[in-house]
C-alpha cells in the first residue's frame, strides 16, 4: 500500500510538533511548513526528537504561490491547517494581519487544494473562541457562535469557508472545534505556560513574582498530545464533519495558578500580581465543552486530566531551568524570552 503523505501547515507550533510525531508513529511521510524567520523556530521538533524525520517546506500564509508550492512538493493525501496567528491578545494589536493569516488564508489554501487535487482531505483548526460571549454552557456543535476578538472573527470566517468548500465543491473539509489545549511545548505567551515558566523561576530564585491579567476567566484545558489524535481521527471518517473536542471540565486562571503553586510546592500568597496591561479590551468569560459527538463518532476521549496537565507543565519548566542553571544547552524557548514586561502595546498619555 502507498505510504500516506500528510502536509501540516504550522509544524513549528505546539500542535504541529505533536501531530507530526503522532503521524510519524502511524507510518506517514510528514511534510511541514515553516516560516523563514531571521531566527529559526524549530525547537519543538528538536525537543520531540523528530526534526530529522520531517520534510520542511518554507511557506507563508499570505503568499498563495508558496501554498501552491507546498502542495506540489508534498502531494498530500491529508492537509492539516494549523498555521495561524493564534494568540488572542495579539489579535487586538494586529487585527488586520490576524484577519489575513488566520481567516483569509484558509480560502487561499482551499482554493489551491481544489485546483491541485480535490481528493485531499482537509482539517481546519477551528476553536472554542468561536463561542465567545455566548453564555450557554456547556458548548457543543449546535451552540451559536458569538466571537469576541479579531482572532475569533477570523476563525469564524475560516470555519464557514471550510464548510462552504465542503458543500459547494464536495471536498472532504472538516472543522475541529478544539477547546484550549496545553503542554510543555505551549508558547510562552499563553497563560498556562506563562504561569508554569514564571513559577519555575520563582521556585529557583530567578524571579520574585508572577504577573497576570484577568484571573476570573474560565477555560476547559486539555493536553495537546491527546487533542492531535482527534484531528487525525476526523480525517479517517467516511465523510467530513465538525467536532467539538474538550475535556468537559472548566477552571479559572486563578485555579490554574493555585494548582500550579501546589505542583511547585510554593505558597501562592504574595507571589501573584495583577497588571491591567495583561487584560484584553474584551475577554471570554467561560468556556466549557461538550464533546459527546466526538466521543461517540470518533471514539475519542482525553487521557490527561487537569491536575496531571498542570503538574506536567510545572515540572517540565522546573527541570528546564535547573538544567539551564547547570549550564546545559538544549532546544528550549524560555531563556531567549526573559520577560514580556517590556513589550509595550498601548500609547501612554502625554
Ligand atoms: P502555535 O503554537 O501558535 O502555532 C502556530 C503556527 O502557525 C506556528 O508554526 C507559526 O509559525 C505558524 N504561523 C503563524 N503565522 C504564520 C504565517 N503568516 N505563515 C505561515 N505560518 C504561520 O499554535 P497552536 O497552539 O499549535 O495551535 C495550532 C492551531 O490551532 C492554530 O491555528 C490555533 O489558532 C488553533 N487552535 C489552538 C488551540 C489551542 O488551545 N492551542 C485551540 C483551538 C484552536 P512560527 O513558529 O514561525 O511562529
Ligand atoms: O488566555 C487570561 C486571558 O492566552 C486564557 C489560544 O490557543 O485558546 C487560546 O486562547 C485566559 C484569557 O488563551 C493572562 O485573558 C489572564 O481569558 O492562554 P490564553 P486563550 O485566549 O483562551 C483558544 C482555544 C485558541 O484558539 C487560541 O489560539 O487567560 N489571562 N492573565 C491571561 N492570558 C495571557 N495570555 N496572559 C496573561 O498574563
Amino acid at each position: 500500500m502507498e505510504t500516506k503523505r500528510a502536509l501540516i501547515t504550522g509544524v513549528t507550533g505546539q500542535d504541529g510538533a505533536y501531530l507530526a510525531r503522532f503521524l510519524l508513529d502511524k507510518g506517514y511521510e510528514v511534510y511541514g511548513t515553516f516560516r523563514r524567520l531571521s531566527t529559526p523556530n524549530l525547537w519543538r521538533l528538536q525537543a520531540l526528537n523528530i526534526f530529522e524525520r520531517i520534510k520542511l517546506i518554507p511557506m507563508e500564509l499570505i503568499d498563495s504561490a508558496s501554498i501552491t508550492g507546498a502542495l506540489m512538493i508534498s502531494r498530500p493525501h491529508e492537509v492539516y491547517n494549523l498555521a495561524a496567528q493564534s494568540f488572542v491578545g495579539a489579535s487586538f494589536e494586529q487585527p488586520v494581519g490576524t484577519g489575513e493569516v488566520t481567516g483569509l488564508a484558509v480560502t487561499r489554501l482551499l482554493e489551491c487544494i481544489r485546483h491541485a487535487d480535490p481528493g485531499i482531505r482537509f482539517y481546519q483548526a477551528s476553536t472554542s473562541e468561536l463561542f465567545g460571549s455566548n453564555p450557554t454552557a456547556p458548548q457543543n456543535e449546535d451552540t451559536p457562535f458569538m466571537p469576541a476578538s479579531p482572532y475569533a472573527a477570523a476563525k469564524l470566517y475560516g470555519y464557514w469557508v471550510t464548510r462552504t468548500y465542503r458543500e459547494a465543491y464536495n471536498l472532504f473539509c472538516t472543522n475541529g472545534i478544539l477547546f484550549n489545549h496545553e503542554s510543555p511545548l505551549r508558547g510562552l505567551e499563553f497563560v498556562t505556560r506563562k504561569i508554569s515558566n514564571a513559577l519555575a523561576k520563582v521556585k529557583l530564585g530567578l524571579e520574585q513574582k508572577v504577573v497576570l491579567g484577568n484571573l476570573e476567566a474560565s477555560r476547559d484545558w486539555g493536553f495537546a498530545g491527546d487533542y492531535v489524535e482527534s484531528m487525525w481521527l476526523m480525517l479517517q471518517q467516511d465523510g467530513p464533519g465538525d467536532y467539538v473536542i474538550s475535556t468537559g471540565e472548566t477552571h479559572t486562571v486563578r485555579e490554574y495558578f493555585e494548582e500550579a503553586c501546589a505542583a511547585a510546592e510554593l505558597d501562592p500568597s504574595g507571589i501573584l500580581d495583577v497588571d491591567p496591561k495583561f487584560m484584553r479590551p474584551l475577554d471570554v468569560d467561560l468556556l466549557l465543552g461538550d464533546s459527546a459527538r466526538a466521543r461517540q463518532k470518533l471514539g475519542w476521549a482525553p487521557r490527561v486530566g487537569f491536575k496531571e496537565l498542570v503538574r506536567m507543565m510545572v515540572q517540565a519548566d522546573i527541570q528546564r531551568w535547573k538544567r539551564w542553571q547547570k549550564g546545559e544547552q538544549f532546544p528550549w524557548d524560555a531563556f531567549n524570552y526573559p520577560s514580556e514586561m517590556n513589550i509595550i502595546t498601548r500609547a501612554m498619555p502625554v
